[in-house]
């Protein structure tokens, strides 16, 4: 899945393609890399963001949904609220990709995919001291209650998330990574996106034995090893920037997985 964020803001690229033929443009070269679906979001939620009007997410995101899904993509819609989707599946949208996992609904009505994802609290506040009795399993519990509540309201297919970095420290979301056999054997597939995201700046940064923490768009090495470890535990897509490296990686595991 590849990523294309109408918005002046989001963590690693946001202001590149807030204009509408520059994200268009952008969604294409996407496909022609082979990513299978091209995720549209017009709200940035890094940590502390603000909330965007829902005139304007639908002003960012619509024409963008429109023209990738004419040209017959795989156009999946990145929101949480409930308007936004619905205006993205009539433009031709066929997931709903919704990081507050509040969409079912939506989703069951319409006839689009859903992807429930995990998050504690909300993008404003999420970082400011999250806290879990057992991570691994809480996320579990709430993922399989969403997703079920998916399938009951009529949703066709349904995808679970852990959500790396929303509400979750470094030990957090490595703990979700060494366990996603967990989300696995939940027989819903696993959609896992760690892509440049901050956990990935703190472990570069150690690597690197200094204080500075490498810019998003310098994550690549940690992008690529986490996507990797993820298919190879067992998830079914991963949600990335860098398209082409990761379908390199994708390559490879899959040969692996098929050797082994
Ligand atoms: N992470 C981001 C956005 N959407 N969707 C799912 N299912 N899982 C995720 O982990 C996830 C997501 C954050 O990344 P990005 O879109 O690059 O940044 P921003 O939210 O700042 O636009």
């Amino acid at each position: 899945m590849g990523v294309v964020n109408v918005t002046p803001d989001s963590f690693s690229d946001g202001g590149r393609f807030l204009d509408h033929e520059a994200a268009i443009a952008h969604g294409r070269a996407l496909v022609g890399q082979r990513a299978d679906w091209i995720d549209v979001g017009g709200e940035s939620t890094r940590p502390r963001a603000e909330p965007v009007p829902v005139d304007e997410e639908l002003r960012r995101v619509i024409p963008v949904v429109e023209a990738l899904a004419s040209d017959g993509v795989a156009v999946s819609i990145d929101t949480r609220k409930a308007a936004v989707a619905e205006a993205a599946v009539a433009a031709g949208a066929r997931m709903i990709n919704d990081v507050s996992a509040s969409l079912a609904a939506v989703a069951g009505a319409t006839g689009a995919a859903f992807v429930a994802m995990h998050m504690l609290g909300d993008p404003r506040t999420m970082q400011a001291d999250p806290a879990y009795g057992d991570v691994v399993t809480e996320v579990r519990d709430f993922l399989v209650d969403r997703a079920d509540a998916a399938r009951a309201a009529g949703v066709h297919e349904v995808w679970i998330d852990p959500g790396i970095g929303f509400g979750k420290t470094l030990d957090h979301n490595l703990d979700l990574l060494a366990n996603l056999d967990v989300l696995v054997a939940t027989g819903y597939p696993v959609l896992v996106a760690t892509s440049r995201k901050s956990m990935l700046g703190t472990l570069a940064a150690r690597a690197d034995r200094t204080r500075s923490i490498p810019p998003a768009g310098d994550r690549l090495e940690g992008s690529i090893a986490t996507a990797a470890w993820s298919l190879l535990r067992g998830a079914s897509m991963v949600r990335v920037h860098e398209v082409p490296a990761s379908v390199r990686v994708l390559e490879a595991c899959d040969r692996a997985l098929a050797a082994a």
